[in-house]
């Protein structure tokens, strides 16, 4: 059979392609909250949007490859041409994770490549789409075919991405141990042997406890304000930190309980927020249930916590990704609402 009698048309190339783009960004987002096994099916439709773009890809690059001819080249086509780049890197990146690869960047990895190289495609495509947008009702025409074929593509991408397991698996590569958030083991079990991260810049000084801590303030009955010599490790928890950098850790962490916490300080009625603050100004909040069985870490594998995992005290927040499990916190605060500004603040502390 021949190939062209499989693909869609061209409007229904670009917008396949599109859906496909559009998807993968979305997913590609979400998978930075996915922190329980309930959102597996995130990467899966991240991979299976990629498996697409893959069968995809290679249809409207020979359609257009005549077009870039050096002769024929102008501004609006070197940009269509970076497009095509990043879309491939970004592509090849991904794949390349699956499969076990990895990539020295001084700070960054492979992973952080893919991320960045898949956040430059929304403003190159809409650049894009200002000089070649077609409206979708050009598509309709050959629509029933099209149905088929895409059904078709579909279907050859989940499998595709089905026997991909067990292909990792039996050639072995470093990508056969990942989680269903895509990260790959690092250090569980070791200790303080894992890999040190921040979100963006913070990067304090080691804290010496005889000069902190831990105030528990906000919509309380009572402030509370504890020195290190007051904080008793009598809670232990086995959770998994994860990364949205790619890689992830279990490990016993042992503390203290924020429940016992926040009993001993009395929360209001209206209480429905409970922030944790670190010395750098980085924050983020819980609802209350849930900060409740949170624990502030103290220990890590019985080991007391380096200065790089947050010594004295770290949030450890199982079900939630890495960036919210706050490091080196000296303060947790109990309000109504959300503080909005916390969003900004895992971007600028430490800057
Ligand atoms: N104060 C503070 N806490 C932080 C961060 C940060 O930059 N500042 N980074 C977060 C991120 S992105 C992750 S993945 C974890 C990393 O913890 P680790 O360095 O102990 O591995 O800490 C989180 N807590
Ligand atoms: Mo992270």
């Amino acid at each position: 059979m021949k190939i062209g009698r499989l693909t869609p048309n061209p409007r229904a190339v670009d917008w396949g392609l599109f859906a496909a783009v559009t998807t993968l960004l979305s997913t590609g987002v979400a998978t930075m909250f996915a922190g329980t096994p309930s959102a597996a099916w995130i990467i899966d439709v991240h991979a299976l949007s990629g498996v697409v773009l893959v069968l995809l890809l290679p249809v409207k690059l020979r359609r257009v490859a005549h077009r870039v001819a050096p002769s024929r080249l102008s501004g609006g086509r070197a940009l269509s041409l970076l497009l095509a780049a990043v879309v491939l890197g970004a592509l090849g990146t991904g794949i390349w994770w699956v499969f076990g690869g990895s990539l020295d960047l001084g700070p960054w990895g492979l992973f952080h490549l893919h991320v960045g190289l898949g956040l430059l495609v929304p403003p190159l495509l809409l650049w894009h789409l200002r000089e070649h947008f077609h409206s979708p009702a050009t598509v309709t025409r050959g629509g029933r075919r099209d149905v088929l074929r895409y059904t078709g593509l579909l279907t050859a991408g989940a499998l595709l991405w089905r026997v991909q397991g067990p292909v990792n698996d039996a050639i072995e590569t470093a990508g056969a141990d990942r989680r269903y958030t895509g990260s790959r083991e690092e250090g569980t079990g070791d200790g303080n042997r894992f890999p040190v991260t921040s979100w963006v810049a913070d990067d304090p000084d080691p804290i010496d406890a005889t000069d902190w801590s831990l105030s528990v303030g906000g919509r309380v009955a009572r402030e509370r304000t504890y020195d290190a010599g007051q904080l008793t490790p009598d809670a232990t928890d086995r959770a998994i930190l994860d990364c949205t950098s790619g890689w992830y850790s279990g490990h016993e962490w042992t503390g203290v309980r924020v429940g016992d916490l926040l009993d001993a300080a009395g929360p209001a009625d209206d209480a429905a927020w409970v922030q944790f603050r670190s010395v750098t100004g980085y924050r983020w909040s819980l609802p209350l249930p849930e900060a409740r069985d949170a624990l502030l870490a103290t220990h890590v594998d019985g080991e007391r916590l380096a200065h790089g995992h947050g010594y004295p005290l770290r949030l450890v927040a199982p079900g939630r990704r890495g960036f919210q499990w706050v490091k080196w916190v000296e303060s947790v605060r109990v309000s109504e609402r959300r503080e909005v500004g916390e969003w900004l603040a895992i971007f600028v502390s430490g800057l």
